[in-house]
């Protein structure tokens, strides 16, 4: 079991480790942020918010903008100064933005000066900016502040830290609100247990810092181990892999999606530093493992998280990686699959995934609270399988399954058929209302560049991979789905509006 000590800073624990010179961030430019010159700008920041801005404990600060070791600085210098930091994704727009200002009761913003705008044309209502950034722009950084330490707030370790909003794929966001010692544990349980950081690993991936998959993976998981961060700002495929190669990144984050995108890109790159692959923010066909393995050698980490537990819950190290699979549940973790009732179904049966750890989900005044903990276990919204030997097999989001004719069919499972073709890029299945089967199953298909069409030749092919009542009715051709701005696909936009 974790224990922390009563009176927690995460924070301050995070940056106090590392020896003043080795290195704490580095960007795609080549600048690299030591510890050291890490802690003086922290503090800096940590300064100007209580002196000049009149920040005190408690209070909310958003913060905004691309990821950059000043955003990761902020990040830390309101959890120092005891205040509370309310992430966004650089994506939101204003209405989202003075949405989600109005349930975290925000009064203060960071905003990098390249992502003003929007901010700025929100309104909010008693919402006082400041920027960051901006070579020499800079009012936050360029103010005369005393140079001695900041000294950290002595938060209680269940004090607030981190409100991060989880808009799942429809509807309100949502505040998850998260405690100093919640920070701590995400790395003691997965970082810990599943990647075994050493200092001398590199950091990088793709999830932005407004996404707790991020915060975790590129700020609190490397700074835990006292190692090191690439911090892109763009952090797409085609940057990820030249970024590898230069940085001798050995620790990455990013989605299926991504994995998938980058075997087409592999070339020549030399991925010879990369040690562990994380995949997660939505289900890993096994196809996908398979292809990555085969390409790189590598053993993808499979990982289901929720911005309500922070990080990822389940998964599996090394040789206990099994594909198909997405793991155990990480040292220190819970779960189980249940019914609609709160009963534990048997091995092998299909039902909810339940969790229980060190973090729990707490929704900041939403009375969705209710439906997502029951009975001390977190539901998070999945089907999943327990097999026989303790692993967990995803089969879809608990909204996702399709009842066609009395059939149960899993859209994920009609996906993996699809992207077995080799002119599959991605695709995503859902059930659409049918007068006499009640729901029919309908495919959407990325294709590769260039070739044809032919959605009688996929039906076809997925008829020889799975049971034909399992078989898409209708495979409709699509440039790209759509997402949200964390990368999760919006099944529903599908459902209702085809062509958006
Ligand atoms: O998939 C997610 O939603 C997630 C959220 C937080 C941390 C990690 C993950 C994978």
């Amino acid at each position: 079991e974790l224990r922390y000590p009563d009176r927690l800073n995460c924070a301050a624990e995070l940056l106090g480790g590392p020896a003043a010179d080795r290195p704490a961030f580095r960007t795609a430019a080549g600048e690299v942020w030591t510890y050291g010159e890490l802690r003086t700008r922290v503090d800096r920041v940590a300064h100007v918010l209580t002196r000049d801005l009149g920040v005190v404990p408690g209070n909310r600060v958003l913060l905004r903008g691309p990821t950059s070791p000043w955003l990761a600085a902020c990040w830390l210098a309101v959890l120092k100064a005891g205040a509370v930091a309310v992430t966004v994704l650089a994506q939101q727009r204003p209405h989202e933005l003075s949405t989600m200002c109005e349930i975290a009761q925000v009064r203060h913003a960071l905003c990098d000066i390249r992502a003003l705008d929007d901010l700025a044309r929100a309104g909010i209502p008693g919402l006082r900016i400041t920027a960051y950034g901006g070579d020499g722009l800079d009012d936050l950084l360029n103010r005369p502040v005393p140079g001695t330490p900041y000294p950290a707030v002595a938060t209680a370790a269940d004090d607030v830290a981190l409100i991060a909003f989880t808009s799942g794929t429809t509807g309100r966001p949502k505040g998850c609100m998260h405690f100093h010692r919640d920070v701590l544990a995400v790395a003691d349980t997965f970082s810990r247990h599943v990647l075994k950081p050493r200092a001398d690993d590199v950091f990088a991936g793709s999830p932005p810092l407004g996404f707790t998959f991020g915060l975790g993976g590129l700020v609190v998981f490397p700074m835990r181990a006292g190692a090191s961060a690439l911090l892109l700002e763009q952090a797409g495929p085609r940057q990820l892999l030249p970024a590898i190669a230069e940085h001798r990144v050995s620790v990455l984050f990013t989605a299926p999606t991504a994995y998938r995108a980058m075997l087409d890109e592999l070339g020549s790159y030399d991925l010879g530093s990369l040690r562990r692959c994380v995949s997660a923010g939505e289900n890993l066909p096994e196809a996908t493992w398979r292809a990555w393995y085969e390409r790189t050698g590598l053993r993808l980490i499979n990982g289901i998280g929720a911005t309500e537990l922070l990080h990822i819950f389940i998964s599996a190290a090394d040789q206990d990686i099994r594909p198909g699979t997405t793991g155990v549940p990480v040292p220190g973790w819970h779960a189980r699959v249940q019914d609609e009732n709160g009963e534990p179904v048997p091995d092998g049966t299909p039902g909810l995934l339940a969790v229980r750890g060190p973090v729990g989900c707490r929704y900041l005044a939403d009375p969705r609270q209710e439906a997502y903990v029951r009975n001390g276990w977190n539901i998070t919204g999945d089907t999943y399988v327990r097999e026989s030997d303790g692993y967990f097999r995803y089969v879809a989001r608990a909204d996702d399954m399709i009842v066609s004719a009395g059939y149960n069919i899993a859209g994920p499972e009609v996906e993996e058929a699809l992207l077995r073709h080799p002119d599959v890029v991605e695709t995503a299945v859902v059930g659409r209302g049918d007068e006499a089967r009640g729901q029919v199953v309908v495919a959407y298909a990325v294709l590769r560049e260039g070739v044809r069409r032919d959605a009688e030749a996929l039906r076809t092919f997925v008829r020889g991979e799975l049971a034909p009542y399992k078989c898409p009715r209708e495979i409709v051709f699509l440039d790209a789905l759509p997402r949200t701005a964390t990368g999760k696909l919006q099944r529903f936009r599908l459902r209702t509006d085809p062509t958006s």
